[in-house]
């Protein structure tokens, strides 16, 4: 019973398309997912369009989409923004365990030391695992933990060793698989009957203010109509937000992920980033020698 709602829900648009042939091959950006896209000093990981469910229902016309995560390293902060279409509170829609259920944003994962977002805490192995929460939420996908109480989290807080929970609906990578559509980036536990992307933070040791910020903005995606073959405007919501590096011990030369997928599991987006070297000595002298020639100069 579940696979079947939940067919009818996330999987709904599938249906409508297999007729379609190449109903995921878009012309541009044609080397999704992984494909790199620039702007303002970020950079972005460009998801797959459309690997997720679209008319979630007949009053919410609105996939279940992420498009692209990035980041832009300063000096003291990682800024992260995030392209995806939920707005902040939510939509109903149905689910695998009810008929009407809220759907709501995720949180952003932060793994430090790893390219892969997946990648377990390790001490010896010098990885961490943060995350930061995108809405103010409790326990949000409750149908799925009947009976936890989750303590609530406060939008743009950090929280470290934070617990996550996984997606609501179910066999989304099978059903994905089985019908040759792509999907990235591969889930970790290796069962396609599980969706087991990080979701929303359950449970959390330390509560960190003022080191973080998120921002909601209303910002259309342009999206690829296979049928139509052109370009339309797709209601979108991007979060922006900062963490402070040196909160999340996120030093020189350090590889880090993030990860974001929404309530229900199906679509993640994943990037990965490098910090800058330590700057060289030498660098520093040069610039400091630049500086006090060019005074000299003025005089
Ligand atoms: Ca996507
Ligand atoms: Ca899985
Ligand atoms: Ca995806």
């Amino acid at each position: 019973m579940r696979t079947l709602i939940s067919f009818a829900a996330c999987f709904a648009f599938v249906l409508a398309v297999t007729a379609g042939a190449n109903a995921y091959n878009p012309p541009w950006p044609s080397d999704q997912p992984g494909g790199t896209r620039y702007e303002n000093g970020f950079e972005f990981t460009l998801d797959y369009y459309n690997d997720s469910g679209w008319d979630i229902g007949d009053a919410n016309d609105l996939p279940y989409e992420v498009w692209e995560v990035g980041a832009r390293i300063t000096h003291d902060r990682l800024e992260f923004s995030i392209w995806q279409n939920l707005p902040k509170d939510g939509i109903d829609g149905p689910d695998s365990y009810s008929d009407s259920a809220r759907q709501v944003p995720g949180d952003l994962w932060i793994v430090v030391g790893s390219c892969d977002p997946f990648a377990e805490p390790s001490d010896p192995d010098g990885i961490s695992r943060y995350a930061i929460a995108l809405t103010t939420h409790g326990n949000v996908v409750e149908q799925k933990y009947p009976g936890e109480v989750w303590p609530e989290v406060t939008e743009g807080n950090l929280y470290l060793n934070a617990e996550f929970a996984t997606g609501t609906y179910e066999e989304y990578e099978e059903f994905m698989r089985d019908n040759d559509y792509w999907y990235w980036p591969e889930q970790p536990d290796g069962d396609f009957t599980q969706n087991s992307y990080m979701t929303l933070i359950k449970g959390f040791e330390e509560e960190v203010t003022g080191r973080s910020g998120v921002n909601w903005t209303y910002e259309p995606y342009w999206n690829w109509d296979e049928d139509a073959q052109d370009w339309y405007e797709e209601d979108a919501w991007r979060i922006t937000g900062w963490v402070d590096r040196s909160a999340i011990g996120l030093g020189f030369s350090t590889d880090f992920a993030l990860f974001y997928s929404q309530s229900c599991g199906n679509d993640g987006a994943a990037h990965c980033g490098t910090t800058p070297p330590i700057p060289e000595p030498g660098s520093l002298f040069a610039v400091a020698a630049g500086l006090l020639l060019a005074r000299k100069r003025r005089r």
